[in-house]
């Protein structure tokens, strides 16, 4: 028997988000386009499954925020060096040159330096950390939200998904633009009160708090508004479908 892509999503629709019917869910998965990047090949129908009834969910909710006291004393994490020549030659220079490139469909491309993003509307949130391997820790970050900075440079008719670029090789990922512009979602400069220490992805780290650690990718320096996530990478969205990971890792 061959269960067809659009019943299994669709059924799984129905059943998780408890939607009246079959009708309705898939009325919602067209509306919504909510066929994520990864959902080809064997695991496609389950990363599809969860997305999709993930977002009908979660849509606008919010990742739990915590007090000031249940600060982690030691941030246990993947603390790693700084990762190469260039970022050492940025970092040497007190990140004077360093820029964020905000470029693809959004109607002003912009550079811009960390006085440039300290000048936006800054937030604090006290969100945890939590990685795919079981460890986590709660840590306060400090920046301007995501949508900030979109907002700053527009963004243009039909884009789909933020596509977001480190200094370190290799490391990049994207977001829908749902979750691009949740306020949530924080271009991050600040940590428990204090610069974000390179270790931790300084100078500039996206946190995204409603998704598992690795979607907070360190050393950000550029940002492409896209509506063809094909185009990057191997198609998939970022490396980890490529590991078996899940683009979407909603938590
Ligand atoms: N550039 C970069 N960002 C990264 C990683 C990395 O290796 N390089 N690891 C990711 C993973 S798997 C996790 S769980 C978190 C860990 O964050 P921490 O070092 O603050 O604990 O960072 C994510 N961001
Ligand atoms: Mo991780």
């Amino acid at each position: 028997m061959t269960i067809s892509r659009r019943k299994l999503i669709t059924t799984g629709l129905a059943a998780t988000a408890g939607v009246a019917g079959l009708a309705v869910a898939d009325r919602l998965a067209n509306r919504f386009g909510l066929i994520p990047p990864d959902s080809g090949g064997i695991f496609g129908p389950g990363e599809t499954l969860t997305y999709a009834a993930q977002r009908l969910l979660t849509r606008h909710s919010m990742a739990r925020e915590f007090s000031r006291s249940q600060i982690s004393e030691k941030p246990f994490g993947n603390a790693v060096a700084p990762p190469n020549d260039m970022f050492k030659a940025l970092q040497a220079g007190g990140f004077k040159d360093w820029r964020l490139t905000v470029n693809g469909l959004v109607e002003r491309p912009t550079a811009f330096s960390l006085a440039d993003l300290q000048s936006l509307p800054i937030r604090n949130q006290i969100t945890e950390v939590v990685c795919e391997e079981g460890w986590s820790y709660v840590a306060e970050w400090i920046g301007t939200p995501l949508r900030e900075v979109l907002r700053e440079t527009g963004v243009k008719p039909g884009a789909k998904y933020a596509v977001y670029i480190s200094l370190e090789k290799g490391q990049w990922d994207s977001l829908d633009i749902s979750e691009a512009v949740h306020p949530q979602t924080l271009l991050t400069m600040g940590m428990n009160n204090g610069d974000l220490p390179v270790p931790f992805g300084g100078p500039l780290r996206l946190r995204v708090p409603r998704q598992l650690g690795y979607k907070s990718i360190k050393y950000i320096s550029q940002i492409t508004v896209t509506d063809d996530i094909k185009k990057f990478g191997k198609g998939l969205g970022s490396v980890s479908p490529e590991y078996g990971y899940s683009w979407y890792a909603g938590i």
